[in-house]
């Protein structure tokens, strides 16, 4: 295949044109006169992919001739966000595309309108990978991101005044041009049926699946921001095999039936589940997982033995890592196919298999934990049960020897529950599979090693690791904040900052030059004004995240009804302007996060209908949080409410944005924040509540809400506001629940919470104290880029380096 070569695809206004105008005869199929927008989005979208495919071509070529040692990300979800303008920015074509579109009569808004989000996960740890992904891109890393292509993504979210309602989220329906199909590289995958001996090798087994789907990749592309490098991120779909159409009873005319088992088949990868929260033990979500789990690593295993090279280099060229315990089934997977397939022993498979994996643990709550019911499991995969079971025994027996005759211990740390039920503890198999733990901010990983992961801590201390997350500064900064960028550009003389975000500690002086204040706050000003979500002048007051109890919204709405009252009762008083927006979803199934969400529309309306209150404050509840919305209401907001019970958010990556936009916080010393508090000063933060011991204490010591409501009478008047009646029956469930259990100690933070609001109203009032709070905000916070997070990664967990993609000649 010598002396031929790929033409370099233009750069110039015409060429670019010119292209648009090739893609929208031949391979759209229509003209120039009669494209609608859609045509046109179509189009502008494969002229900038292909030169992102381009790229992507040089990267694999670079990729294949450097042999490099690989990270490849498993992760059940990833919100990317929308494609075209991220792509217009990193292929440099956003002016080109500009004009080329209008030449079809079309503004680039327009267009952009119609780039749907695949929305293929449910929060901050679907975000969380996007966000690594777009930083092992920029940093020129080899990886490769793997997850499932969901036909529906996370619900569409409706809000009305009786809360939340779900929409089927069918992105993909007008079609996804950033995907290429391979259908080449499909793979199968078993489930079901049952294990048999092979004669001569008591480890190894061979397994007779009941049941065979298919998995069908695309790929979406991840270029790097001012690099040359494109990797990708590889999702399956499932498809189901000839084998399941059932031809007998086609023949005999029974349709419905016939194609039954292939419908079962292809709803594996129908539905991404929309609970962050609980664990539902549901056996479809089981087999998403494994689904997830055979696709990949099979696909890993064929680009390994492309280079024919010996099992003993794998985990020289490969580390896997999981994204939490979705993918732990890979631990499993390894050692059945090194040991059944490619029949290495045990010792050596379990050599190669541990040293290949590392697990980051998202979470705190024991709820959130994982576990699998013994009995699906051994369903499901008989086969990767006997090898859990295998390595259960060989684990406990470490312990044994480290700890003689300390049963409790053993029964505490075995990958196998026993009461009240018998499950797979999946991150126990996590733990035991893998090179290196991580939590994802330093309080987190602190209490992973004191508390839920105690006794592995103690047996292998070195394994223990923390990365504090970030976040990407292109998206969160350069694509949601246009305005502020262009002023951090000029205010550090280039914009390097943008892969390199510690230099906007450079623009630390400017927060003491007046003029640069006054554009400052005229930004925030503006942007506030493109978000129409309430008066420019007022306080912007933002709490946006997924509702869950822990995170503490219901003490926000305190916050509000407490202010309300105080207007209402000194409607002359000389009180501080604010709109407070709330953005979220809540899981269908959790009950008492949507009583919030419908709470807070109730209230919200009330005090819309209050003439003596609403000029002072107003409550706006914007539907279908997502990556998008995020990136709207952002670069918009003053104020950052991270107020969880301290020790139960893992990180937070929206209090990184917020901050990283000019947002203060006023938080708890939880996750992520104490980090952001640390480096932006105290001075620049409002810090309110318990620390995680004192709400351990606190617990410990028999917590009971009432007194705080006996003692407390602004506190008093706003639990009363709520069984007044005027707020329903789900003012009552709020209520009782917070009178009953209050499990996450709402009331306990309630008064210093709003002392705390009292502080933030009293630096409100000083513009440039304020504005000089939000620079400071921005400047000191360049530690929270993901490129940072990945390098970290990189030195301390994957040991990867950086394989640079030579630009065209
Ligand atoms: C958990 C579960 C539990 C079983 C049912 C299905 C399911 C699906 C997703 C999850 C993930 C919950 C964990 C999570 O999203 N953690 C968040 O991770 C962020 C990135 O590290 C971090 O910033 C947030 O604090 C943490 O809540």
């Amino acid at each position: 295949r010598q002396g031929i070569g790929l033409r370099k695809l233009g750069m110039t206004p015409d060429e670019f044109q010119q292209d648009l105008l090739s893609n929208l005869y031949y391979r759209r199929g229509t003209t120039v006169e009669s494209a609608s927008a859609r045509d046109a989005y179509e189009t502008l979208s494969q002229t900038v992919r292909d030169r992102l495919a381009e790229r992507r071509a040089r990267t694999a070529a670079a990729h294949y001739a450097s042999n490099p040692r690989w990270v490849y990300y498993l992760s059940a979800e990833y919100l990317l966000g929308a494609q075209l303008e991220q792509n217009l920015l990193y292929s440099g074509t956003g002016e080109l595309a500009a004009e080329a579109v209008k030449a079809l009569g079309f503004s680039l808004e327009d267009v952009e309108d119609l780039d749907v989000e695949p929305g293929l996960g449910n929060g901050g740890l679907g975000r969380l990978a996007a966000c690594l992904v777009d930083s092992m891109a920029t940093r020129d890393i080899p990886a490769v991101g793997y997850g499932i292509r969901y036909d529906l993504g996370i619900f569409r979210q409706s809000i009305a005044e009786d809360g939340q309602t779900e929409h089927p989220d069918d992105w993909a329906f007008q079609g996804n041009p950033w995907e290429f199909p391979a259908p080449d590289d499909r793979q199968t995958v078993g489930f079901y049926g049952h294990t048999e001996p092979l004669p001569g090798s008591p480890a190894r087994k061979r397994w007779v699946p009941g049941e065979i789907v298919l998995g069908e990749p695309s790929h979406m592309l991840v270029p790097g921001f001012g690099t040359e490098t494109v990797n990708i991120i590889r999702l399956w779909k499932a498809h189901a095999s000839e084998a399941s159409f059932d031809l007998t009873s086609f023949s005999a005319g029974q349709y419905a039936e016939a194609v039954q088992e292939a419908v079962r088949a292809e709803n594996i990868s129908k539905v991404l589940y929309p609970d962050d929260s609980t664990e539902l033990g549901r056996e479809l979500r089981l087999k998403q997982q494994y689904f997830l789990v055979s696709c990949s690593l099979r696909d890993i295993i064929r680009r390994f033995r492309l280079r024919n090279e010996g099992w003993d280099t794998f985990a020289d060229k490969t580390v896997i890592q999981l994204n939490d315990t979705h993918p732990t089934i890979a631990i499993p997977e390894l050692m059945r196919l090194l040991v059944d397939e490619y029949e290495l022993d045990w010792d050596a498979a379990w050599q190669i298999t541990r040293k290949t994996f590392a697990y980051t643990c998202h979470t705190l709550l024991p709820e959130a934990l994982e576990t699998w019911p013994v009995r699906m499991f051994e369903k499901l995969l008989p086969r990767h049960l006997e090898i859990v079971y295998l390595i259960n025994m060989l684990f406990l027996r470490e312990v044994e020897a480290r700890f003689p005759g300390d049963h409790d211990r053993l029964r505490r740390m075995s990958i196998i529950q026993e009461e009240p039920d018998r499950r797979v503890r999946m991150a126990h198999l996590a733990v035991v599979g893998t090179e290196a733990v991580n939590g994802v901010a330093e309080l987190h990983s602190k209490l992973l090693r004191e508390t839920v992961l105690d006794d592995f801590a103690e047996l292998w201390p070195a394994k223990f690791q923390n990365v504090t997350n970030g976040v990407s500064p292109r998206r969160f900064m350069r694509i949601a904040n246009p305005r502020l960028a262009d002023l951090i550009t000029e205010g550090l003389g280039d914009d390097g900052w943008i892969r390199d975000l510690d230099r906007l500690a450079e623009l630390e002086p400017l927060a003491d030059d007046a003029s640069f204040l006054e554009r400052w706050w005229a930004i925030k000003r503006a942007n506030k004004v493109d978000l129409a979500a309430g008066d420019p002048d007022s306080l912007t007051d933002v709490m946006i995240k997924r509702f869950h109890e822990y995170k503490r919204q219901q003490l926000k709405l305190l916050h509000v009804i407490t202010q309300y009252h105080r207007i209402r009762e000194d409607p002359g008083g000389d009180w501080v302007p604010r709109t407070v927006l709330f953005a979220g979803k809540a899981a269908p199934a959790y009950h008492a996060a949507k009583d919030i969400i419908h709470l807070i529309a109730t209230v919200g309306a009330r005090i819309a209908a209050d003439p003596v209150v609403s000029p002072y404050l107003k409550v706006v509840f914007p539907s279908n949080y997502n990556v998008s919305l995020a990136e709207r209401i952002i670069p918009a907001a003053d104020l950052s409410e991270q107020i969880s019970l301290a020790g139960k958010e893992a990180s937070g990556t929206g209090n990184m944005k917020l901050a990283l936009n000019g947002a203060v916080t006023i938080g708890t010393l939880d996750g992520a924040n104490i980090e952001i508090r640390a480096r932006v000063g105290a001075e620049n933060f409002f810090l309110f509540g318990m620390d995680a011991y004192q709400a351990a204490q606190t617990r410990l010591d028999g917590y009971d809400p009432r007194r705080h409501y006996d003692q407390d009478a602004e506190l008093r008047a706003a639990v009363d506001a709520l069984t007044s009646g005027v707020f329903g029956d789900v003012g009552h469930r709020v209520a009782g629940s917070l009178l009953g259990r209050d499990e996450y100690l709402t009331l306990a933070d309630y008064r210093s919470y709003i002392q705390c609001q009292d502080d933030v109203e009293v630096a409100w009032r000083d513009q440039a104290r304020w504005t000089r709070m939000s620079v400071l905000n921005t400047a000191l916070s360049g530690f929270f880029s993901s490129d940072r997070t990945v390098a970290d990664y990189a030195a301390r967990i994957w040991r990867v380096s950086a394989v640079p993609v030579p630009r065209e000649d």
